[in-house]
């Protein structure tokens, strides 16, 4: 059920490390033909790092490990969304699914995949118990030795309840040469990291370390290259919209992203791809570097 490429099934074996991507983004974070860009500039910037992109996704009756751009190129707004407990059904009943981080980490567990990169973590959404909305990355990372790099998690949320989710799950939260969690858009104004690293190479070390201990996730924020930082009376507006418009679920990220993107006159837009191109870059990095 789950097919490896086989240059990913080397690189896995004795060659460059490996680092995993999402297809979520792709078919749900950007609008159409945009995200297929977006994953393929990931996968560039991946191997400019020194590793092997391995980007996820159910196709055809099969889990996949690597995708070829024409497969990635089918990883349109029709795709499920898969978390966790999506990917089996999606993978029987031969539907096209894209993995969320947390679909994605289940995946590399089953797979011996130890990195991935992509934007935004999910988290505790913004007035929780009501809805009473808590992403599926979180129990999933906390499950995985994964070390998965991104810009904090997304700003639509409650970025403090998460980041106490994040340590009340054992989740080791680094900071890339911060001391506090990125809020996605915006590098400054988020809680404290557990511990600020200064390179590639201490981070591979800290998960390595993490791993002998027999822990399982760790979280890296990257801060964004250009911090935006006037989007939050956006981010107001965009979840005022949504729940005017009954829009609840797995529809509420999507639905905000593609908002900011077309209310900020796509600033919002390059901020993401260029987050999580260079987070992919630092993910490249860190894999090879615990290689070394
Ligand atoms: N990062 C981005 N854009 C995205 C996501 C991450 O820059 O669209 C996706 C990831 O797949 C993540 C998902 O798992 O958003 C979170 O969705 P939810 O809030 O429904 O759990
Ligand atoms: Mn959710």
């Amino acid at each position: 059920m789950i097919r490896i490429s086989d240059e990913i099934r080397d690189a896995l074996r004795d060659g460059p490390g490996v680092v995993a991507l999402e297809t979520t983004l792709i078919a749900h974070g950007f609008p159409p033909g945009e995200g297929v860009e977006v994953g393929l500039a990931s996968e560039r910037a991946v191997r400019e790092g020194g590793a092997v992109p391995a980007t996820i996704g159910v196709l055809d009756g099969e889990i996949r490990v690597g995708l070829t751009e024409a497969e990635l190129r089918r990883f349109d707004a029709g795709a499920r969304k898969l978390g966790p407990r999506d990917i089996a059904p999606a993978a029987v009943q031969r539907a096209l699914g894209a993995t969320t981080v947390g679909g994605t980490l289940t995946v590399c567990r089953a797979a011996g995949i130890r990195f991935m990169a992509t934007g935004g973590l999910g988290g505790v959404h913004r007035g929780w118990p009501d809805p009473p909305d808590v992403s599926a990355d979180l129990h999933a990372l906390a499950q995985t030795r994964v070390l998965v790099t991104s810009s904090g998690v997304k700003s639509l949320l409650d970025v403090p309840a998460t980041s106490e989710l994040l340590e009340s799950l054992g989740v080791t939260v680094l900071g890339w040469r911060t001391d506090t969690l990125p809020l996605f858009y915006a590098a400054q104004g988020g809680p404290a990291v557990s511990t600020r690293v200064e390179s590639a190479t201490e981070a591979a070390h800290i998960a390595h370390a993490h791993w002998e201990l027999g822990g399982g996730g760790l979280l890296l924020g990257r801060p964004p290259d250009a911090s935006l930082d006037d989007v939050e009376p956006l981010i107001d507006a965009a979840l005022a919209a949504a729940a005017a418009g009954g829009v609840h679920g797995q529809a509420v990220t999507p639905f905000v992203l593609s908002y900011l993107h077309r209310e900020s006159g796509g600033r919002t837009l390059v901020a993401n791809r260029d987050l999580i191109v260079g987070n992919a870059r630092l993910a490249g990095e860190i894999a090879a570097a615990l290689r070394r």
